[in-house]
């Protein structure tokens, strides 16, 4: 790749989320796109994490683009592989893979004002050029090692979840999890079936509710593939519990406390029908709000802690060492085995997950730390012309991530056919409107569990190191569609490389 390619667009990620924009881009009638990609193939998070047990934590009719249904799946929550099909499908349908480059690093993006336009950087030392600039790198892509000291000196092999290897032997091995997320939840049942003993080390129990899953009958896929209508329906059942769960129970948490309580009594129920050992039930209580962090859904997790060669510990560790883990009492766990659930570092080594430095050398990631975290409708951020930042503080919106995509889709759409109708090629959201959505969500936030609940024991990667909870929208993701097609036009200023034109 030379430095000289100009492209109407380039996208960093070939997740569903750069997928999304690219068709969206191409209905605007752009069709001289890039999109550059880390990974050796598409499908972010799906093509990255292979782990024994990996599926997805969302109703699979939910978790999917509307305009684009897939009648296959074969559970009500789809594997990971059947993820990672969908994502190769929708690339093959809407013809996009003659945009993707793979295995290309991204390592930063500067607005040429000259130009009037983003020069991308690459490893290695090329650079790409675009007239717009759309970051689509994922909420939980960046992996965090643990902060653990000795890590290096184990002698056995050690796993993160998203460099999944098939090749460690786990037949019989003693293994040692650390971390009990979502990723922890999916995976410890299946390690204890191949496991000689299974210790997970946890640090903060999480909640997790039954799970409604189950084989999705020939007969029912074949109705969702003859008339699409039925698989609609399931899917509006399916996004109106998560609305419901979403806006009740966490973002309504200071007026409906009572939903909030409701969502905690399942889980807790849940953990009663399948544990009876008290020690080992208060173990797995959280002790902080429901919906603080991620909950999730399992029918397996708890009564793996219930076997003989299965081990729950609660104490800190205090350094792994070349055998094993020691704790912060002196006790130790001799593994042969070290897995690292320990999920994704967001507010670090995210948000950007590259180096943005925008008009009058704004640097994105410092400008976010050194004020507030914010962008404009999720998306936009003033000082940043041309650019639609995928990924942003309040961005997600309700629990599936395809929702956040199709409402950036809409923004997307109104966006470019404002700016093209002012006859412009340049749009830059103005700080004073940045300014005003960060105060509407600063005060809707009040309301949720975020703020009204009790978060503080949580950990949760939803909230940013200045202790504030700016990854999820606190609206309904009706209010953030309806709002991505109505937001006022006059929000953006818009010119042409030729000259500029009033907004
Ligand atoms: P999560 O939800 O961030 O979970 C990571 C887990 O790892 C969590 O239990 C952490 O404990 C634990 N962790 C991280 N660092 C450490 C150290 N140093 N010591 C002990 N334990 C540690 O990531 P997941 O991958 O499980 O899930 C991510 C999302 O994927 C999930 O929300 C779904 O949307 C899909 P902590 O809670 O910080 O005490």
């Amino acid at each position: 790749m030379s430095s000289e390619q100009m492209h109407d667009a380039v996208i960093v990620g070939a997740g569903f989320g750069g997928m999304g924009a690219a068709i969206q881009l191409r209905r605007l009638g752009y069709d001289d796109l890039v999109v550059l990609e880390r990974e050796d193939d598409l499908g972010g998070t799906w093509h990255v994490n292979r782990y024994p047990g990996l599926a997805v934590d969302i109703p699979s009719a939910t978790y999917s683009y509307s305009f684009e249904p897939n009648p296959h799946w074969s559970r009500l929550f789809a594997p990971g592989a059947e993820l990672k099909r969908y994502a190769e499908h929708v690339a093959d349908k809407y013809d996009l893979r003659r945009h993707m480059r793979f295995s290309v690093v991204v390592t930063g993006a500067r607005w040429d004002e000259d130009g009037s336009c983003w020069v991308v950087s690459l490893e290695g030392g090329d650079e790409v050029r675009g007239r717009y600039l759309l970051t689509a790198t994922g909420f939980l892509s960046q992996p965090r090692m643990p902060d653990i000291a000795g890590i290096e000196d184990f002698a056995g092999e050690v796993v993160h979840t998203t460099r999944w290897r098939d090749d460690v032997d786990l037949e019989g091995k003693r293994i040692g999890v650390i971390g009990t997320g979502a990723t922890a939840v999916q995976l410890i049942p299946e390690l204890a079936r191949a496991a000689g003993h299974l210790t997970v080390f946890q640090r903060t129990a999480i909640y997790v509710s039954p799970k409604l899953d189950g084989p999705v009958p020939g007969a029912v896929r074949a109705a969702f593939a003859r008339v699409p209508l039925t698989q609609r329906i399931a899917r509006l059942v399916g996004s109106s519990i998560l609305e419901v769960m979403m806006v009740a129970g966490v973002l309504h948490f200071r007026d409906l406390p009572w939903a909030n309580r409701i969502g905690a009594q399942v889980c807790r129920r849940h953990l009663d029908r399948q544990v009876k050992d008290p020690e080992l039930k208060a173990k797995l209580t959280p002790d902080y709000d429901f919906g603080c962090k991620r909950p999730t859904f399992s029918n397996t997790y708890f009564p793996t802690f219930t076997k003989p060669h299965v081990d729950l510990e609660t104490t800190s560790i205090d350094h792994v060492d070349a055998t094993g883990v020691v704790l912060a009492d002196g006790r130790r766990a001799d593994i042969d085995v070290l897995v690292l659930a320990t999920g994704f570092n967001l507010w670090d080594a995210n948000f950007p997950a590259i180096q943005v430095v925008g008009r009058e050398g704004r640097d994105l990631g410092k400008w976010w730390r050194d004020n507030r975290f914010c962008a404009y409708e999720g998306i936009t951020v003033p000082k940043f012309p041309n650019f639609l930042s995928l990924n942003s503080p309040y961005s997600y919106s309700g629990l599936s991530y395809f929702t956040t995509i199709e409402t950036q889709m809409a923004h997307m759409d109104r966006l470019f056919r404002a700016m093209r109708k002012a006859d412009a090629d340049v749009f830059e959201v103005s700080e004073r409107a940045n300014q005003e959505f960060l105060d509407r969500m600063t005060e809707l936030l009040g309301n949720s569990v975020f703020n009204a609940g009790s978060c503080a024991t949580a950990r949760s990667y939803y909230f940013n190191q200045h202790g504030e909870a700016t990854l999820l929208r606190p609206t309904s993701t009706i209010s953030a569609h309806r709002e991505a097609v109505r937001f006022p036009i006059g929000d953006y200023r818009f010119h042409s490389t030729r000259e500029r034109v009033p907004a």
